[in-house]
């Protein structure tokens, strides 16, 4: 096993493309949660995920695992709790408007994560653990799993990449700044929108860890590494930041240089926000590779 993440899937109902949600008729489901992409953009490009997470016993719950395993995403941990229900998310998608994104997770399954749920077998042997600041946000129990795992993860020798995903649906700024920015310091990879790390109050100097900066004008710094963002038709920009951290994590898991780790990082958040929902655009290594040769080639 190479990479773990933990994290809530949500099944997600998206509104047919640029039809308001409170207008829209026809759904389409797929999956929704800022981990579950990124475990499905590093399945697609070839590594070996395990996602670690409670989905209820309920129709969502059985789709949602079924979806991961279809992208070979290991669930054989997950847990399913026959007395919360899978959490749901309902969304609109425009390229250019405000996308309005609804979520009826409030005592899902996922937000009773227990620390003792995480067990040391689960983590073992994987090089890298991927977190986001939404689990800790989703109950005090999962934030105390949060820490745990944090704890596993480091016992183990595994990498920890940490990615604020701030959403303040699920907290106000003060909370997130009392439980996640203190996570930042325990990663040994930080990817973070620059609007994020403000709001947290965290300077990125001050971190010991590998930090990769997502700018308002869609760059990425990486140290003085600067990647632009490849110029696309976007559809749905949904799952862009989850994209990007899978690509960048791709190319670290692979010991590329963070040059390459960028690009990939834009190549796959380009992909991505061609198409709709947040996994569809995420491409297996030869649609990256392509997608790589033809920005080469367009001289970007
Ligand atoms: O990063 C995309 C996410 O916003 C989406 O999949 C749902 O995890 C999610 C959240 O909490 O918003």
């Amino acid at each position: 096993m190479s990479v773990v993440v933990c994290g809530e899937a949500m099944l997600l109902m998206l509104a047919e493309p640029g039809i308001p949600l409170e207008r829209a008729t026809t759904f389409r489901r797929s999956v929704a949660g800022a981990e579950t992409n990124v475990a499905a953009g590093l399945a697609r490009l070839g590594h070996d995920v395990r996602w670690l997470g409670r989905v209820g016993a309920d129709p969502a719950g059985a789709s949602v695992l079924a979806m991961l395993r279809a992208e070979g995403i290991d669930t054989r941990h997950a847990v399913t709790d026959p007395s919360a229900p899978t959490g749901l998310l309902l969304r609109d998608s425009h390229p250019a408007r405000a996308i309005d994104v609804q979520y009826y997770r409030a005592g899902s399954a996922a937000s009773r994560l227990e620390p003792e749920e995480l067990r040391p077998e689960t983590v073992n042997g994987a090089r890298l653990v991927h977190v986001t600041g939404i689990t800790p946000m989703l109950s005090d129990s999962a934030h105390q799993a949060t820490l745990r795992l944090l704890d596993l993860a480091r016992q183990a020798g595994a990498l920890v990449s940490f990615d604020p995903n701030i959403r303040l649906k699920l907290g106000s700024p003060a909370l997130w700044r009392e439980r996640v920015a203190p996570l930042l310091g325990r990663a040994d990879v930080v990817l973070a929108g620059a609007d994020e790390l403000e709001l947290l109050r965290v300077d990125p100097a001050s971190l010991d860890g590998l930090v990769v900066v997502k700018h308002r004008d869609k760059s990425a710094t990486c140290g003085a590494l600067r990647q632009e963002a490849f110029p696309v038709p976007v559809t749905d920009p949904v799952g862009a930041g989850d994209a990007f951290a899978a690509g960048f994590l791709s190319g670290l898991l692979r010991g590329m240089p963070y040059e390459v780790c960028l690009r990939e990082a834009a190549a796959v958040a380009a992909l991505v926000v061609q198409c709709a929902t947040d996994t569809d655009g995420l491409p297996d290594r030869a649609g990256l590779d392509r997608a790589l040769a033809a920005f080469t080639e367009a001289g970007e």
